[in-house]
């Protein structure tokens, strides 16, 4: 049998990448990791919620039923709130900034997308936790302030994600690799099941609402129009994946390569996803694995956020695959 690895005890090896903050990282994602299991045990449950009462309405015990995504911002809220590691807080869930009440130890700032893929939370498909970590900018510790949380993804310390799906798996990076978690229900730990992921150069899947095709501009129809044409010597036609909940298609392709859309649209130029709960986290991962990740022109991390829920178009995944995408974007091809 090989070693099995705890995500507790690789947080602790993590620790060595930063000498100046002894134990901290691995305080923080200890912190996210336990909020990760409270939330997947009412995700695993959630069609129950059909047996012991709908949500909106009071369930057996007389208690008030909450949907799951507000349930899962509350939770992470309080669980990671109450250790007083961080100083503020971003939910995409919350118009504004969160204090936690043990603010004025925390030195670090938490965004975080508590349940994303909300269309299919009651329809038994895949959804996921997104989470981003920085180190306060300008202020002092019970100081902070919204310009903590609005800082370039470059600047992140960790990120990572959940995805509650056929097994819960939680992905992280603090700059050095990207390592994967499997749940083991059985003993309540999160094992080391992906070490040091490095995502394909190129893939065979786009993943984009096609749905919305006459909501885009004439670059991603060309796109769409060349990624199904045949081309064996490109391996085009290209098949199409989209799940609809951003974790899981993002994770699908991280593993087997691939590229996932979501360009601006005539409504909205700025497209869907959010960036400081979206799209940062996961292109720190995606380029820590060897992807890459644009807004069609510009690499998310270097985006000056301008405030807490600004949204932006997202071309992510495998090298080649997003290079290709952009150039349709930008009318080079
Ligand atoms: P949400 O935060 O309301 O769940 O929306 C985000 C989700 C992403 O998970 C997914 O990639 C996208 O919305 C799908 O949007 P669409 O239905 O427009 O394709
Ligand atoms: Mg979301």
């Amino acid at each position: 049998m090989s070693k099995l690895i705890t995500i507790e005890r690789h947080f602790l090896e993590q620790q060595k990448y930063f000498p100046d903050a002894p134990g901290e990282v691995t305080d923080l994602l200890n912190d996210v990791a336990f909020a990760a299991k409270l939330v997947r045990r009412e995700v695993v449950r959630a069609g129950l919620v059909d047996i012991l009462g709908f949500a909106g309405s009071t369930n057996v015990q007389g208690e008030e039923v909450k949907k799951l995504d507000l349930f899962a911002n509350e939770k992470i809220i309080s669980a990671i709130g109450q250790h007083g590691r961080f100083a503020v807080m971003g939910s995409e869930e919350n118009d504004g900034i969160i204090i936690p009440p043990q603010n004025e130890t925390g030195s670090y700032a938490l965004l975080f997308d508590p349940l994303d893929g909300s269309s299919n939370i009651d329809v038994n498909v895949s959804v996921g936790t997104i989470f981003s970590i920085y180190r306060l900018k300008a202020s002092e510790p019970g100081n902070a302030s919204l310009d903590d949380c609005l800082q370039h993804g470059s600047e992140q310390v960790a990120a990572g994600y959940v995805i509650y799906g056929s097994s819960v798996v939680m992905v992280y990076t603090t700059g050095h690799g990207v390592h994967g978690f499997t749940f083991d229900p059985t003993i309540g730990e999160f094992l080391l099941s992906h070490e040091n992921i490095v995502t394909p150069k190129r893939g065979k899947y786009y993943s984009i609402n096609e749905g919305s095709y006459q909501q885009f501009n004439e670059e991603t129809k060309k796109y769409l129009d060349y990624i199904k044409e045949e081309d064996p010597a490109t391996g085009r036609p290209y098949s199409t994946r989209y799940i609809g909940s951003l974790v899981a298609d993002f994770h699908r392709n991280l593993l087997t390569g691939g590229v996932f859309v979501y360009p601006p649209t005539k409504t909205h130029k700025q497209g869907k996803l959010r960036l400081m709960y979206e799209a940062n986290p996961l292109a720190f991962i995606c380029e820590q694995a060897g992807g890459r990740a644009t807004d069609g022109r510009n690499r998310i991390l270097d985006i000056q956020p301008l405030s807490l829920h600004q949204r932006t178009p997202l071309y992510i995944g495998s090298e080649d695959d997003v290079i290709v995408a952009e150039e349709f974007e930008q009318g080079v091809r």
